[in-house]
């Protein structure tokens, strides 16, 4: 950002914010997305959005009708949320949506605390989060699933974004003795917790096609071959685009771990790590998308987006959109994530026509 010589600034969540232009005096333009992956993870998965700006910033600077707004490209703080919980964490704060000193307490599972860790990187900025409101958002962000490849489309002009709810789940048995303690005296936290990951298949599969359930973080204690568990922690993530149907989701499984206690004569705690509600994105920048798009002769078509993204955040502050580009083979969050440079042009070109129309 400094070497495209845009101001930069810092906020007190880490988010990296570029600025140019912001002489009009008026709210800026706001592109970007996070920088942040899973472990062992994609390239293009947030990266794409915030270089995306960085052109866009790099193409209105040589531009006869310099914006007449300024720009604000974005790179935000722990969109993943998979070292430190919430995910969409640092637009989360900037939107207002969770007090910047209880995000700065979170703590990994190794006792880090995210206020040291950005210190530690230099990324503990002064900027007040959500201090600058922004005129308009917009994400380019690959689409991470399969449908616009299977569709064969070339861009996603997505209207609304699914709702997600996170937990973690702990079993408490009993360790004991993996050859010398018969079935019927064990207390395995390990059996109760595959259980709940059967359950919650089944519970998704007959109750609705648009919910899915993950298990994806898992660990026993004390984590030995011929003891059985005393501890099973994992996490849930449950996702749907109606906010009615994952309440019903929560409460099934709710109902279900209070069973599985008694059963199973098992202790089980849950503690609530994110908690979204689905978000519909503002229809004049979801039409401005398309007819870009459609000018630019490009196939579009409207989508809800399966995965989470700082456009549902910085949603609640101010108009905001975001732009899908194919992923092949509706991979990502895994190495394998791939977009052809042809498609993330695309993205960027339509991107770029959107920004011209909203300064205009
Ligand atoms: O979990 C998500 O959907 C996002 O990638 N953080
Ligand atoms: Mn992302
Ligand atoms: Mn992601």
């Amino acid at each position: 950002m400094r070497e495209d010589g845009l101001d930069v600034i810092i906020d007190k969540i880490g988010n990296i914010f570029g600025l140019t232009g912001q002489s009009t005096g008026k709210n800026p333009i706001m592109i970007g997305s996070h920088i942040d992956t899973p472990n062992n993870a994609g390239k293009y998965d947030g990266p794409y959005g915030v270089i995306a700006g960085l052109e866009v910033a790099e193409k209105l600077r040589n531009h006869p009708s310099q914006s007449r707004r300024p720009l604000m490209i974005a790179a935000f703080t722990n969109e993943e949320g998979v070292r430190f919980q919430p995910d969409m964490m640092g637009s989360l704060v900037y939107a207002g949506g969770l007090d910047v000193e209880m995000a700065l307490n979170a703590r990994d599972l190794d006792g880090a605390i995210l206020r040291d860790e950005l210190r530690r990187i230099g990324y503990s900025g002064d900027m007040t989060p959500g201090a600058i409101t922004p005129h308009a958002f917009l994400e380019l962000h690959i689409e991470q699933g399969p449908v616009l490849e299977s569709d064969n489309i070339q861009i996603g002009a997505v209207e609304a974004l699914q709702g997600i709810s996170w937990q973690r789940i702990t079993i408490g048995g009993k360790a004991n003795h993996a050859g010398t303690t018969p079935t019927r005296l064990r207390y395995d936290a390990g059996l109760a917790a595959a259980h709940v990951i059967t359950f919650l298949r089944r519970l998704v599969t007959e109750y609705s096609s648009t919910s899915v359930a993950t298990v994806g973080q898992l660990a026993f204690k004390p984590n030995s071959i011929n003891v059985v568990p005393s501890q099973a922690s994992f996490t849930v993530d449950l996702r749907d685009p109606d906010e009615f149907r994952l309440c019903q989701l929560e409460q099934a499984l709710d109902a279900y771990l209070g069973r599985l206690a008694a059963e199973h004569c098992v202790i089980v705690e849950t503690e609530r790590l994110a908690r979204f509600k689905p978000v519909v994105f503002d229809r004049g920048l979801v039409e401005m998308i398309v007819d870009s798009a459609r000018s630019l002769e490009y196939s579009v078509m409207k989508m809800t987006s399966g995965a989470g993204h700082d456009a549902q955040m910085i949603a609640h502050i101010c108009p905001s959109a975001m732009i899908f580009v194919p992923s092949r083979n509706g991979i990502s969050h895994d190495p394998a994530e791939y977009t052809a440079p042809g498609q993330l042009d695309s993205g960027l070109d339509v991107l770029f026509d959107v920004v011209l129309k909203i300064a205009k």
